[in-house]
């Protein structure tokens, strides 16, 4: 490794051990163990092409992937060796690794899901290829100005992104516009722009490089880099279309997670990178087959949400246009192929397209589109129709499209066939199924939280890595007090960990005997961190009022990024940071109470606070959060959730205990009967004076004396329009998170329940959840591996 290293610092970077920087050294690192990757890699992708076995690809608009050299390391099984040949070299492992940046082409769950299931499928050695965009700029980067929110472009490839490979030989064309027209019997798409798909593929590589899959992911060249006789002529604008589309195609990741975003240039990037995946999987299956009918036992394509949901249409129009296939033998074959993964109920984020729009952009899949709504309500009359009022339903044509629909966790799935798909799920009863989501516990338990992966592994050995049901011979272990010592230990040194970077960073002092509550997820109002910081000025007030009560001291720590366009949100993330600044600097409740809020949220960061957590923070509205995958983070590292019965924290409360839950608020159905209620929010703060006082605290301006009335909107919505609800669970969660402080002044008993936690969490490793989607969705089976092959 030592060897390799400088082998790489001199001939790939150019520079001697003397005058390299920590950048020189990761790259360095970074080629040593992608060498290593690649060894796994290539036979795994030769013995799937030699076994014409069955692939999975997975479709996203998002992968989150984060830092890579770690968890590459982690995974070759080459963390100590690395470290080793980096201190001999007088390099610091942890310094080197902490250099790369955070590769976030995502915007929250739904990314780093997919990342997650890249990881659980090499693992499994199931063949797959995840399918993508590569952003020229990822998530925006955020940072606090006067405590708002302000947004900077992200720059991750403005650094070498080592783990890629460019493939110049994979070029697609990709196609907008223009018109269709029919004769001989079949359909001509005269385009009015293209552009180029070319691929960059990532290794992925599973634990011990059984396996290595790829993901693949897509960039936008001009077809023509200049038009030379138009810039001649002095028309430079003209000069430059062709490669200013390309540019712009790969340019940003839509900032927003869970609103339609109506642009069309959001239609063209779905459309480019899905059109670039399908002509790609179907280029791979002709290398090996010759009948294009034989296309489902080989494919297996997954839509990650909507985003990917024109490759139904697409998929259908090679069929037909290129391989003259009859229209609804087409439509079966595609069906067979695809399945879709709904990832959210809230009706804004379903996408619907204008059809004018639609039609403009993609003029041929239009009329396909046409067609699928016709066989289909031809079969079934009364089904919802896709062409609704004007407008494209990307949801319905998704639906109808795919062989499966899984909902993400067993309340949504449930949700799912009530509400949105109601009327599809009655002519289509067995096609919704539900897939809970998953982590995978080889980067959020092993690789960020070393102290008690190695804690688990001295007393169960490591067979937890790859089959996380292992964890349940710990919870024989809650009532040895030594086992709880060390498992309390493990939190103790991620506390400092947290503690000594939030001093770095922020300038505040934590104490890490404190109970450290975090709530770190994107902003958004049905999430209510607003109930979250209305509490904690509750708390605050209290602790003000009665200073020799028994306090249980807590840090309050909240990560996020809002939309930029999200007025509310930022206002919330204004609150915050307000009401952090008023009480950390307050001499009555100083070790009482502190308030951190870290700008620009991440994996990275991510990394750092859950394992850090005592309690976590899972407070949505019942009934809106689809599942969510940091509440299982968290109690996989041994956080306590103080939560509402929404997502999968309902499964999670099954698999911990009751007794190991902190449970409040009203349930999805009680929800929706609420709302019916007038004036629910009003009569709730009319029977809560604790609230009463919260809200009349910044309406006065505690929290903004130079600008008093800054939260008169934010306040009047609560009253008015508290669609969320913070209103009407504030009481119970106020009472509820009470009870989680008594709980803590225990240490015996809460080292025993969150080590309960910790040991209840098998089912939520994401090797479960792909086992799931690869018996009912996918129907394929895990290669037996090629480690021997590679060594
Ligand atoms: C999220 C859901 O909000 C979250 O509950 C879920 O855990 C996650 O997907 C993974 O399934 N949704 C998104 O990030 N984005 C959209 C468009 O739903």
């Amino acid at each position: 490794m030592k060897d390799d290293i400088l082998r790489h610092l001199r001939y790939g970077l150019g520079k001697d051990a003397a005058h390299s920087s920590v950048y020189d050294w990761r790259m360095a690192l970074s080629r040593a163990l992608r060498d290593r990757m690649v060894d796994h890699w290539i036979p795994s992708t030769q013995a799937a092409y030699t076994d014409n076995s069955k692939r999975v690809y997975y479709l996203s608009m998002e992968f989150l992937i984060g830092r890579l050299v770690e968890d590459m390391a982690s995974n070759l099984g080459l963390v100590e060796e690395a470290r080793a040949a980096l201190a001999e070299l007088d390099q610091d492992y942890d310094v080197i690794v902490k250099d790369e940046p955070d590769a976030a082409l995502g915007n929250g769950g739904l990314g780093r899901l997919a990342a997650c299931f890249m990881d659980s499928l090499a693992t499994l050695a199931i063949p797959a290829m995840g399918y993508g965009i590569r952003y020229e700029h990822g998530l925006f980067e955020q940072d606090f100005v006067e405590g708002q929110q302000v947004e900077r472009p992200e720059t991750w490839l403005q650094q070498d992104h080592i783990w890629e490979f460019e493939r110049p030989e994979v070029q697609y064309m990709i196609r907008f516009g223009g018109h269709v027209e029919h004769h001989d019997g079949r359909a001509h798409w005269h385009p009015g722009e293209t552009v180029i798909a070319t691929a960059f593929d990532t290794p992925v590589i599973g634990w011990k490089g059984r396996w290595g899959n790829t993901l693949r992911l897509w960039a936008a060249l001009p077809v023509k880099v200049f038009d030379l006789a138009s810039f001649n002529r002095g028309d430079y604008l003209a000069a430059s279309r062709s490669e200013s589309l390309a540019r712009t195609i790969c340019r940003v990741l839509y900032p927003d997670d869970t609103t339609e975003t109506g642009k069309e240039l959001r239609l063209k990037q779905e459309y480019f990178f899905t059109a670039a995946s399908i002509q790609d999987l179907i280029r791979r299956f002709l290398t090996n087959n010759a009948d294009i009918r034989d296309l489902a036992d080989h494919a297996a394509i997954q839509l990650n949400d909507t985003h990917p949901a024109i490759a139904g249409p697409e998929l259908i129009r090679l069929l037909v246009d290129d391989h003259g296939m009859a229209m609804a033998e087409a439509v079966t074959l595609a069906r067979r192929c695809l399945g879709y993964t709904n990832h959210t109920l809230l009706p804004e984020a379903l996408e619907r397209w204008p059809e004018w729009l639609f039609g403009r952009v993609l003029p041929r899949h239009l009329e396909i589109v046409r067609e699928i709504e016709a066989e289909h309500q031809r079969r079934f009359p009364d089904s919802p129709k896709i062409l609704d009022s004007g407008n494209v339903c990307m949801g319905e044509l998704a639906f109808i499209m795919a062989h499966k629909v899984n909902g993400v966790s067993a309340l949504h799935t449930e949700l799912v066939k009530k509400t949105v798909f109601a009327d599809l799920h009655r002519i289509h009863p067995t096609r919704i199924v539900n897939e809970t989501n998953g982590i995978t516990q080889r980067r959020w338990l092993h690789t960020c939280n070393p102290a008690l992966s190695r804690l688990i592994t001295d007393t169960i050995g490591d067979g937890w890595i790859t089959d996380l049901d292992q964890l349940s011979r710990l919870r024989a272990k809650s009532g040895d007090p030594a086992f709880k010592e060390a498992f309390m230990g493990a939190k103790r040194v991620n506390k400092e960990r947290l503690s000594n970077w939030v001093n770095a960073h922020m300038g505040i002092a934590l104490d890490p005997d404190a109970m450290f509550d975090v709530q770190i997820k994107r902003i958004h109002e049905y999430k209510r961190q607003l109930m979250n910081v209305l509490e904690t000025i509750a708390l605050w007030m209290d602790m003000r009022a009665h200073p020799n009560l028994d306090w249980t001291p807590r840090v309050k720590i909240f990560g996020g990024k809002a939309a930029p366009g999200y007025h509310t949100a930022k206002e919330i993330i204004r609150l915050i940071n307000d009401v952090a600044e008023v009480i950390n600097a307050d001499p009555a409740t100083k070790d009482l109470l502190k308030v951190v809020y870290p700008p620009n949220y991440n994996v990275t960061m991510a990394e750092v606070l859950i394992p850090a957590a005592d309690l976590s923070e899972q407070i949505s509205t019942a009934g809106k959060e689809a599942s969510g995958t940091g509440n299982m983070k968290f109690a996989l590292n041994g956080a306590l959730t103080i939560g509402t019965l929404d997502g999968a924290n309902v499964e999670i409360r099954e698999h911990v205990g009751y007794e190991n839950f902190f449970l409040f608020g009203l349930t999805a159905e009680q929800v929706v009967e609420r709302r019916k209620t007038p004036g629910y929010a009003r009569a709730a703060i009319g029977a809560s004076p604790r609230l009463q006082e919260v809200l009349r605290l910044i309406f006065e301006g505690r929290f903004c004396p130079q600008d008093p009335g800054r939260y008169h909107g934010l306040i009047g919505m609560l009253y008015d329009h508290d669609y969320f609800l913070v209103t009407c669970d504030f009481d119970t969660y106020f009472d509820t998170q009470r009870r989680a402080d008594e709980a803590f002044k225990h240490p015996r008993n809460w080292a025993a329940m969150a080590l309960t936690n910790t040991a209840s969490m098998g089912f939520f490793s994401s090797d479960r959840t792909i086992r799931g989607y690869a018996e009912d969705i996918w129907q394929v089976s895990s290669h037996p591996g090629v480690a021997e092959a590679a060594e």
